[in-house]
């Protein structure tokens, strides 16, 4: 079974995570971001994750994610989950900014899927047309962008750690911790520290890295 993903793509992350946790036995491929055909023969379009199971191709990260939940350990329970968009949308009304300050570090954190010149030009000219901006540009307005980013991790609720439900992964953990993981990119980010400890117990349950060590 082939997981095919891109470091940085917090879709892969989901479906990364929710393997590790359940402890599938299953081979990361990293794509390289310029790298289509791969993607376009197996799904139709370039996007991934994509598993590969029994010869057959799945896309779409929730849907490959509840695939690996059913074909993993079943006493890795994931808890249920329903109340993520309490988090995850404030963290999306700062799209642009996140965008801003991530679209510039992912090709700079040394990731497999931008091992290339021609995949990081190929991300770079995509991303740049998104932000409407250079990464050059980007990196310049990192203060500005960090601080809108800053203030709605500060706002966020009360988020439930694994360790407040007896150690279990939770699908809320699925859609939230993908999103607060890229952050890590950013270096000294301010994360109050319920943030902080969500995302390191998280990290350590789901063996997922953190980018803390190479920060930017
Ligand atoms: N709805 C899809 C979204 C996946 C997605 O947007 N993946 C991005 C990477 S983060 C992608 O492959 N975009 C095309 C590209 O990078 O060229 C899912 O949940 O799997």
């Amino acid at each position: 079974m082939k997981l095919f993903q891109y470091d940085h793509c917090p879709f892969c992350v989901r479906a990364d995570m929710v393997a590790k946790y359940k402890q599938v036995n299953f081979e990361s491929v990293y794509l390289l971001n310029d790298d289509a055909d791969s993607c376009i023969d197996r799904v139709g379009k370039k996007m991934v994750p994509i598993l590969e199971i029994d010869g057959q191709s799945i896309g779409e990260s929730l849907d490959i994610a509840h695939k690996l939940d059913e074909l993993g350990k079943t006493d890795q329970v994931i808890a249920e989950g329903g109340d993520s968009d309490r988090f995850t949308q404030p963290l999306m009304t700062e799209n642009r900014a996140i965008f801003s300050l991530l679209f510039p570090r992912s090709v700079q954190m040394g990731l497999p899927e931008f091992a290339t010149q021609s995949a990081i030009e190929f991300y770079r000219v995509n991303k740049e047309a998104m932000i409407e901006c250079s990464f050059e540009q980007a990196l310049e307005n990192t203060a500005e962008h960090k601080s809108r980013v800053e203030e709605v991790l500060s706002d966020l609720p009360e988020l439930v750690k694994p360790s407040d439900r007896g150690g279990l992964l939770s699908w809320d953990d699925v859609m939230i911790f993908p999103m607060l993981r890229n952050l890590t990119m950013v270096k000294d980010i301010q994360m109050p520290a319920q943030v902080v400890d969500y995302i390191n117990e998280v990290a350590a349950l789901t063996k997922v890295e953190l980018y803390t060590d190479r920060a930017i």
